[in-house]
């Protein structure tokens, strides 16, 4: 079974991500890596931190010369910020933090909205420092690095990922047909609509495909910042090119929408996910949400598209289309109100560098674990060892879909 794990801190030595489950002889490359890393690095309202790093992947294992072996795959991104927390943050004792305190600060104001009181409480530290730093949102770069490399098997057989913006901090297209939504019941052919709005959207600094409504939303992010303050917002993710049955309805744990739902969820910060109308459908009547199926001379399609490209747990060939909303950052410029964990007194969050909004990033973040899980369902349905193995499965799959 395809799995990833990620290991690192936010202000250590770097990020690594271990897959295992990837087929031998796929070709991997590591500028396409790269290229999605730095994707996820842009974005308007971005704090200080994404001027030092320049994220990169180096190949640790399970590649050699740009071609799967079949063996894990790890992948490391390096941080160029650990150099200024050495000591702080080093594995080994440091001698002088023990005498020089002053170098060592415990971090003991838990940030609402933050991993850090929960998290102090539950794995019993005084230091605030051993939960935030794997909590930190730095992370999703190992994970971006995993679904580049996920994204690369699915891109053999046709299936792309896509993503973009829809709102930040309440500014969206208010002419849209589902509220938040960009690509919305596009029946599938319709390639070149959705490839437009990516490229459009690639072109803006908050992702969003129309011109003026980023600039409204870039507005808005300066006034958040001016105001101490941060945005959240909503993204959308189009997956294209899926066969039919993908997924299963007999388990909760094999629902294709179930898994996607937790990936998305599993981003830090994220606290909303729809898959095609998604909350809409709660409004509406049946007639108004499923989508009628034809015959086209060759094969099953739908009408509409406003189940997401699922059914019943499984995909149904059409795109599937996910949004997920992210709460704004919770560091803030402006302080909320908490309390010391040892002195137990009130206090006024101090000033912390942080992102004003990081929406568009975790748009590209949300491509890359969705990738990742259809994937899973992928290999889980055309599993074999080599790639040769999984394209002898997959044509013989769709031989027998397009006769059924
Ligand atoms: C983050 C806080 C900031 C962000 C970071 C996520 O980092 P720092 O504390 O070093 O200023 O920049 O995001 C990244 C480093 C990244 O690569 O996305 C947090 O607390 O989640």
């Amino acid at each position: 079974m395809l799995t990833y794990i990620t290991a690192g801190e936010s202000h250590g030595k770097g990020l690594i991500s271990v897959i295992e489950g990837m087929p031998s002889n796929l070709t991997v490359k590591s500028s396409y890596v790269n290229s999605q890393l730095k994707r996820r690095q842009k974005g308007y309202g971005r704090g200080g931190r994404m001027k030092i790093e320049s994220d990169t992947v180096e190949f640790l294992s399970g590649i050699r010369h740009e071609v799967t072996t079949g063996a894990p795959v790890s992948l490391f991104i390096e941080n160029k910020d650990w150099k200024n927390w050495t000591d702080v943050m080093s594995p080994q004792l440091v001698e002088s933090l023990d005498s020089d305190k002053a170098k060592y600060n415990p971090v003991t104001k838990p940030r609402p909205g933050h991993a850090d009181l929960s998290g102090a409480i539950k794995y019993n530290q005084r230091d605030i420092r051993n939960i935030l730093e794997r909590s930190s949102a730095r992370e999703t770069a190992a994970r971006v690095a995993a679904g580049s490399v996920a994204r690369q098997l699915l891109e053999q057989f046709g299936i792309i990922t896509y993503s973009w913006v829809t709102g930040i901090g309440g500014v969206e297209d208010d002419n849209s047909p589902v509220k938040g939504s960009i690509y919305y019941g596009n029946p599938k052919g319709d390639k070149k609509i959705l490839h437009e709005i990516y490229e459009d959207a690639e072109k803006s600094e908050v992702s969003h495909p129309d011109e003026q409504i980023s600039e409204k939303m870039k507005r808005r992010i300066d006034e958040a910042k001016e105001n101490g303050d941060s945005l959240g917002g909503i993204f959308e993710v189009v997956i294209s090119g899926l066969p039919v049955g993908l997924g299963s309805h007999v388990h909760s744990h094999r629902k294709l929408d179930s898994l996607l739902a937790g990936a998305m969820m599993g981003i830090q910060a994220i606290k909303g996910v729809e898959i095609g109308l998604g909350f809409e459908e709660g409004r509406r009547p049946g007639s108004a949400v499923h989508d009628e199926i034809k015959y086209d001379g060759k094969e099953f399609r739908r009408q509409s598209n406003y189940a997401g490209g699922i059914e019943g747990g499984m995909s149904n060939g059409e795109d599937i289309v996910i949004r997920a909303a992210m709460k704004p950052i919770p560091t803030l410029y402006k302080p909320l109100r908490s309390v010391d964990i040892n002195s137990k007194q009130p206090f006024e969050a101090s000033i912390e560098r942080s992102d004003t909004c990081a929406v568009p990033a975790a748009a590209v973040i949300g491509e890359a674990v969705a990738a990742f899980e259809i994937a899973r369902v992928f290999l889980e349905k055309f599993g074999g060892d080599s790639i040769e193995e999984i394209k002898k499965n997959h044509e013989n799959y769709m031989n027998y879909v397009s006769n059924f």
